[in-house]
C-alpha cells in the first residue's frame, strides 16, 4: 500500500499551494482537496495564463490525474459552476476527471448573508472572513443541520433546504441587516441541477480503494496552518482543521496513511483578513513586499499585508505538520532587496521565546530581527540551484539548520517553470 502525501501553507495563506500542486501533478495519480471551500484562491500559471481555482484541486490542468473534491470541503453550488465554465473556456472538460464527495457540506446563499451579518454586527473586531459563507457552513455542519452534495438527489432536497433557510431566518432576524434571498435563490437551484451532472462518489472508499491499488495521492491544503481552527491565531482564523490532521478527516484517510508531509512557507510573510501579525511591516519595505509579490487576495483582491518572515511561527507550523520537506516560495519578491530580515525569536513579558505564546498581539511580543545580505540579483531565469547567488544559499542554509527540514523546492516566479527541485 502506498501513502497518501500532504502538501499545505504553513503561514496565513497563499503561500503559493496551488503553483507547486500544478508542479507536482505529473508525479501523482490523484489530487484531493480535504477541507476549505471557495474561499481559497489557488493560482496556477502556464503558457502566459493564469488560472485561479478556488473550489476544484490544482491538478486538474494536467492529464491523467483525478481530482477529488472530499468530504471536509464545503461547496458552493454557483461558484464550482462558474469554476467549471472557466475551465471550458480553455475546452477542459472534468466530467472524467473531477470526483465530488457526497458528503461535502453545502453552502447556501442563506450561509452567505449571514457570513455577511455576522462580519458587519462585528464591526470593529470583524474577522476579515472572505465574505463566502464558509464560517456559517462549517457551524452547520458541527451543529448537524448542514446540507450535503448527496442530499441534493433526495425527493425532499427543496424541503430539507426549506427548513434549513427557515432557521437562517430567524437568526438574520436578530441581526440589523437587509438581504433579498428570492434574487438569489434561482441561481441556487440552477447550480444546483450542474452539480448533479458531476460525478459523486463516497470519497473515503474511493481514497482508500486508490491507496490499496497503490496509486499516488496528494492531498492539497487550503489557507494556511495560522488560520487552524484549532491551533491558528483564534478568533482570527477559517473554520476548518488546515493542518495535516485535516487531510485525514477530510478525505477518510488513517494518520498511519500520511506519507510525506509537503510544507510550503513564502521567503517572507503575508496575511489578509484581522489578526495578529507580529513582524508585519507598515513602512515602504511592507509596500516593496506587496508591489514585488503581486500580493492582493487571489478571491477578494484584497490588498495583503506583508512583512518579514517569522521562524517561531514557521517551526511551530511544522511541527503540527509533521513536515518532511519544505518548499520556499516567492525568494524573487526579494531580489531588489539590500537587507532581508527574519524574525528569530520574540521578546515577551516572561523574557524571549521562540515558541510561539498563546497571545501573539503586538503588546505582548516584540520580534527579533537577524539580518541577511540581500542577493540584489534577478531570480526571474534561475534554473539551477548550485547557480543561485550565495546570499540566497546562505539564507536558506541559515533556515534549513534553524528549522531542521530540508528545503527541497524553491520557487523563484509564479510560472510552473520557475520551480527549482533540489533532488
Ligand atoms: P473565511 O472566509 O471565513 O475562511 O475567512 C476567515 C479568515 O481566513 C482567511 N482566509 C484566507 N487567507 C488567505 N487566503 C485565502 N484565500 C484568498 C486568496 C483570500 C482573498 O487566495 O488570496 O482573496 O482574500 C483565505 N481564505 C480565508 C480570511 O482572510 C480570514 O482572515
Ligand atoms: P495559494 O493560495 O497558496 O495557492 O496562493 P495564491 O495563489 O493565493 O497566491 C500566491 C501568488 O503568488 C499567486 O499569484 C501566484 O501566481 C504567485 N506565486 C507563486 N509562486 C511564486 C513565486 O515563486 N514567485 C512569484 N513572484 N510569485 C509566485
Ligand atoms: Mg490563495
Amino acid at each position: 500500500m502506498t501513502k497518501v502525501d500532504v502538501l499545505l501553507g504553513l503561514q496565513w495563506g497563499d503561500e503559493g499551494k496551488g503553483k507547486i500542486v500544478d508542479v507536482l501533478t505529473p508525479k501523482y495519480d490523484i489530487i484531493a482537496r480535504f477541507q476549505g471551500g471557495p474561499n481559497a484562491g489557488h493560482t496556477l500559471e502556464f503558457n502566459n495564463i493564469k488560472h485561479v481555482l478556488h473550489t476544484i484541486p490544482s491538478g486538474i490542468f494536467r492529464p491523467n490525474a483525478l481530482n477529488i473534491i472530499g468530504n471536509g470541503v464545503v461547496i458552493d453550488p454557483v461558484i464550482f459552476r462558474k469554476e467549471l465554465n472557466d475551465l471550458k473556456k480553455f475546452d477542459l472538460d472534468c466530467s472524467e476527471t473531477l470526483l465530488v464527495s457526497k458528503k461535502a457540506h453545502l453552502i447556501l446563499p442563506t450561509h452567505r448573508l449571514l457570513d455577511a451579518a455576522s462580519e458587519a454586527d462585528k464591526g470593529k473586531t470583524k474577522i476579515g472572513s472572505t465574505l463566502k459563507g464558509i464560517g456559517p457552513t462549517y457551524m452547520d455542519k458541527t451543529g448537524r443541520n448542514g446540507l450535503r452534495v448527496g442530499d441534493i438527489f433526495s425527493a425532499n432536497f427543496k424541503e430539507l433546504y426549506n427548513n434549513l433557510v427557515d432557521k437562517h431566518k430567524r437568526i438574520l432576524s436578530f441581526y440589523d441587516f437587509d438581504y433579498d434571498l428570492s434574487s438569489l435563490e434561482p441561481d441556487f437551484f440552477d447550480a444546483i441541477e450542474v452539480l448533479k451532472q458531476v460525478k459523486t462518489i463516497d470519497s473515503v472508499h474511493e481514497v482508500n480503494k486508490a491507496i490499496k491499488e497503490n496509486k499516488k495521492v496528494l492531498a492539497e491544503g487550503a489557507q494556511g496552518s495560522l488560520l487552524d481552527i484549532d491551533f491558528g491565531t483564534y478568533p482570527f482564523v477559517t473554520s476548518s482543521n488546515t493542518t495535516c490532521a485535516g487531510a485525514c478527516t477530510g478525505l477518510g484517510v488513517a494518520p498511519n496513511r500520511i506519507g510525506e508531509v509537503i510544507g510550503i512557507f513564502k521567503a517572507y510573510c503575508t496575511r489578509v483578513g484581522s489578526g495578529p501579525f507580529p513582524t508585519e511591516l507598515f513602512d515602504e519595505t511592507g509596500e516593496k513586499l506587496r508591489a514585488n509579490g503581486h500580493e492582493f487576495g487571489a478571491t477578494t483582491g484584497r490588498p495583503r499585508r506583508c512583512g518579514w518572515l517569522d521562524l517561531p511561527a514557521l517551526k511551530y507550523a511544522i511541527q503540527l505538520n509533521g513536515v518532511t520537506q519544505l518548499c520556499m516560495t516567492k525568494a524573487d519578491v526579494l531580489d531588489t532587496f539590500d537587507e532581508i530580515k527574519v524574525c528569530v525569536a520574540y521578546d515577551t513579558e516572561e523574557g524571549r521565546t521562540d515558541l510561539l505564546p498563546y497571545d501573539i498581539n503586538e503588546d505582548k511580543v516584540k520580534p527579533v530581527y537577524k539580518s541577511f545580505k540581500g542577493w540584489e540579483t534577478s531570480l526571474e531565469e534561475a534554473d539551477n540551484y548550485d547557480t543561485l547567488p550565495q546570499e540566497l544559499k546562505d539564507y536558506i542554509s541559515y533556515l534549513e539548520k534553524e528549522i531542521e527540514c530540508p528545503i527541497v523546492y524553491i520557487s523563484v516566479g509564479p510560472n510552473r517553470k520557475q520551480t527549482l527541485i533540489r533532488e
